[in-house]
């Protein structure tokens, strides 16, 4: 018997959804009469139909060489299915596994347990993605369009019912830099403006705020997730810090992402060739100087090196940094002037109830270290009361202030410390100061906290 060019949707939103594809493709590749030809990239999706509420799902298209008839296939289908925990609930409702029959070749079927081509394949931005990959110019005997004509048609629909910048309804995830760059470039052939969010994961309502800002700039939001082993001056806490890209990918798609890559050290460098010491450093700048350059040697010279990598990578018009990271802000903005893209978009810094700065790292702290760090903020806000109320403007005398409202707190200070915005210095400016920034390192605990706050009254935001 012949083979017939086959299209087959997984979906998945229940349980470990990347571990599940992985293994229901393996079961596919070991069917007798099954060949799998090509798989697409995988998509975060908000669900369709069904109750309120459900999860996210995952979802992929693979391309299959089939000598089986096509009720043969459904029930290998359906087994791989019952192999992985699918139980038949309510409609359209939460599924560890679901493997729908799109195409059969040319065939065309109307039974009651089988309809070809599937009957809402048209309609599905969460199928047509991944299908576009595998193949684009296939006619669609409905709508009479391409697959990637129904595509952005579908797009357009939906934007164009919203008023403007829809958040998608699919998210692409891609696993290396050079998937994310070659994504990126098929999509911005007709100009579109690209918004770049840069992530060490662990993603939190401050990146969020990041990526539904990008959202509402650009027609293209692309979020990185890396945990950068360059930037960490402790090994420790590079081991630490917490992971979990499927929960990232998750919630950047929610946010409005259109993509989320993550990639190796040695993807994101391959001229290294897996050597540390290959890597051409790119030094941070002036603005490295002093507080987190000199408690994190080598630490902004990293963060420089990564960035720099990431924006070639990526090559944004705009890139969103959250003002938490005030200096690393400043080494970012130096950056981007030298290599004249992108524009730096910095958000305000996001807060818990009690004024804790939001961070990956709060999630490492202990009950009585996340007691103890409000302290922080607390501090901060003493500072700005002094400088608004007192008229106080001397840099010594902040500092007084800060360390006052942190001696009772617990915390082990590393610095705190006011500067010039403007006129970065490694120490603390001597003369009365015209701008402000007071910035605070503490360790509550085992855990490094950081926080800033503009003590001048200008548009946050800006420096
Ligand atoms: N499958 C459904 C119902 N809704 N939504 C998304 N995003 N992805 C799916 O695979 C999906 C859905 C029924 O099969
Ligand atoms: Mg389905
Ligand atoms: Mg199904």
């Amino acid at each position: 018997m012949s083979s017939i060019r086959v299209f087959v949707a997984l979906g998945a939103n229940l349980g470990d959804r990347e571990a599940t594809f992985a293994s229901a493709l393996r079961c596919l590749a070991a069917t007798r009469g099954v060949r799998v030809r090509a798989v697409s990239d995988v998509f975060d999706t908000a669900p369709v139909g069904g109750p309120v509420d459900q999860p996210r799902f995952l979802n992929a298209v693979a391309e299959l060489e089939c000598e089986l008839s096509p009720e043969a296939l459904l029930l290998e289908l359906q087994r791989i299915e019952s192999e992985h925990g699918r139980e038949r609930g309510v409609p359209n409702g939460p599924r560890t596994l679901d493997l729908d029959l799109l195409l059969f070749g040319e065939l065309t079927r109307r039974t009651p347990e089988l309809t070809l081509p599937h009957p809402r394949l048209e309609e599905r931005e969460f199928v047509l993605a991944p299908l576009a990959q595998l193949a684009r110019d296939l006619r669609l005997v409905h709508c009479g369009r391409s697959v990637a004509e129904q595509l952005a048609h579908l797009r357009r629909a939906c934007n164009a019912q919203s008023g403007g910048h829809a958040a998608p309804a699919v998210t692409a995830i891609c696993s290396s830099p050079q998937a994310a760059s070659q994504w990126l470039r098929e999509r911005r052939a007709l100009g579109a403006s690209t918004g770049f969010v840069p992530t060490m994961g662990a993603l939190h309502d401050g990146h969020l705020a990041l990526v539904r800002r990008a959202r509402a700039e650009n027609e293209l939001v692309c979020v990185s997730v890396f945990v950068n082993p360059l930037q960490f001056d402790d090994p420790r806490d590079f081991e630490r810090y917490p992971r979990d890209f499927a929960a990232d990918a998750r919630a950047v798609g929610g946010a409005g992402a259109d993509m989320v890559f993550s990639g190796t050290l040695w993807e994101f460098f391959p001229e290294a060739q897996g050597q540390r010491e290959r890597i051409a450093t790119v030094a941070a700048g002036p603005a490295a100087l002093g507080l987190e350059g000199a408690f994190r040697p080598g630490h902004f010279d990293g963060v420089a090196t990564i960035v720099t990598r990431l924006f070639e990578w990526v090559e944004p018009t705009r890139a969103y940094f959250g003002e938490k990271d005030f200096q690393q802000t400043l080494v970012v903005r130096e950056i981007a002037r030298r290599r004249g893209a992108p524009q730096i978009v910095v958000c305000p810094t996001e807060r818990e109830p009690d004024g804790l700065a939001r961070s990956s790292r709060n999630a490492l702290l202990d009950p009585e270290a996340r007691r103890r760090a409000p302290a922080i903020f607390a501090a901060l806000t003493a500072a700005r009361r002094s400088w608004r109320e007192s008229g106080e403007r001397r840099a010594a005398e902040l500092e007084r202030v800060m360390r006052a409202a942190l001696a009772e707190s617990g915390l082990e200070v590393e610095y705190a410390q006011v500067r010039d915005p403007l006129a970065w210095s490694e120490h603390a400016p001597q003369a009365p100061l015209e701008r402000a920034r007071a910035l605070i390192a503490a360790r509550a605990g085992a855990v490094r906290l950081i926080d800033n706050l503009r003590l001048d009254s200008g548009a946050e935001g800006a420096p």
